[in-house]
């Protein structure tokens, strides 16, 4: 067994959103970014998550030069807060040059844009002092199947990575999978399908991946399996657990809303594999009620990682042995009511 790992936890700025959704208008008045990195370090948390424009607000109305003074200034201001970046992600999904898509957009104009604001988010993300771009391919997939050939798209992918990983020998690619939402279906759903495609690039040391729980269950698949497979592979670089109530809108629920038992499992998958010790960070990429009043903002927050460290004892109190005699006698029934009474007690 690896050795315990002592977590380290981060969530990002828009994990403290105003509650708006397509049918209704926010339910809480904006904060600044300065009352949410308040929050993140009352909490006690260790890291931020960045989407370039986190970082950096209006990004495409600036300049390289301006863009990099903002960035050193925002990496001076975490370290006198103490805060670590955890990651960089390009959000390639609100402008009108990806309407079509991003890296595989039929518009060689858009994907262009992509692929710059891509290098640019791997400029901010060394600044802040991290080497990890997370990658979620929003709009990467189809509305209409005829409109695009899958294998293109692959190769469109392929070759979007590609510039990012020539552009900084440092940098390493963490590919988020999700199966919709966006887009009716997209390119790269799970993790084995983000896994595949690593191959192809020109450094697949280099090119890993991030699982949220919501999106392996929105694929229809176990988060827990889902994990350990990236881990199999050495390849899980950042995690967003939360939690998902069956196949419909993506939920970001606090972790274990929904399925306190599917948790302890993702729970025990990382624990079973070290995670953490490598110096991966646990991050929840959880969203506030609609409900949820101004004074009750960051309890999704606090309580997620609450539940995180209970079921971590949860792990870790589990009796391996009597679980392996169920195992080897096939009593699966004894063993099924060890697990609900382990989480009952
Ligand atoms: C979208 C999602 C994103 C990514 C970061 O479903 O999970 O917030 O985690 O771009
Ligand atoms: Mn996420």
């Amino acid at each position: 067994m690896p050795p315990a790992p002592v977590y380290r936890f981060c969530f990002g700025p828009w994990n403290l959103s105003e509650g708006a959704d397509p049918y209704g208008p926010p339910t809480r008045s904006p904060q600044s970014f300065d009352w949410k990195l308040g929050q993140l370090k009352a909490l006690g948390f260790d890291a931020m998550m960045f989407h370039d424009d986190d970082a950096i607000p209006d990004i495409d109305t600036k300049s390289e030069k301006a863009i990099r003074e903002e960035a050193e200034e925002l990496k001076r201001r975490l370290d006198g807060e103490g805060i670590a970046a955890e990651m960089v992600a390009p959000r390639l999904w609100f402008s009108p040059n990806t309407i079509d898509g991003a890296y595989t957009s039929n518009d060689p104009k858009a994907r262009q844009y992509a692929i710059d604001r891509s290098l640019r988010s791997i400029d901010i993300a060394r600044i802040l002092g991290t080497n990890l771009l997370v990658l979620w391919l929003a709009r990467e997939g189809t509305y209409l199947r005829e409109a695009k050939v899958a294998s293109r798209s692959f190769d469109l992918l392929v070759e979007a990575f590609d510039r990012m990983l020539a552009h900084d020998p440092e940098i390493r690619l963490a590919i988020e999978p999700k199966p919709n939402e966006p887009m009716d279906h997209a390119y790269v759903p799970t993790i084995g399908h983000a896994l595949a495609i690593a191959q192809l690039t020109r450094d697949p040391a280099r090119v890993g991946a991030l699982i949220e729980s919501a999106h392996a269950i929105l694929a229809g698949l176990d988060p827990s399996d889902e994990i350990e497979f990236a881990l199999r592979f050495g390849k899980l670089w950042s995690l967003h657990l939360n939690d998902q109530n069956g196949l419909k809108f993506d939920q970001d629920k606090p972790f274990a809303s929904t399925n306190l038992r599917s948790a302890f499992n993702q729970v025990q998958a990382l624990e079973r594999h070290g995670y953490g010790s490598r110096g991966e960070y646990v991050c929840f990429d959880v969203h506030p009620f609609r409900t949820t009043k101004p004074e009750q903002w960051v309890a999704h927050l606090e309580n997620s990682r609450r539940t995180f460290l209970r079921l971590v004892e949860k792990a870790r109190s589990f009796d391996n042995s009597a679980a392996q005699q169920f195992i080897s006698e096939r009593n699966y029934q004894a063993l099924d009511q060890m697990v609900i009474e382990h989480l009952l007690g």
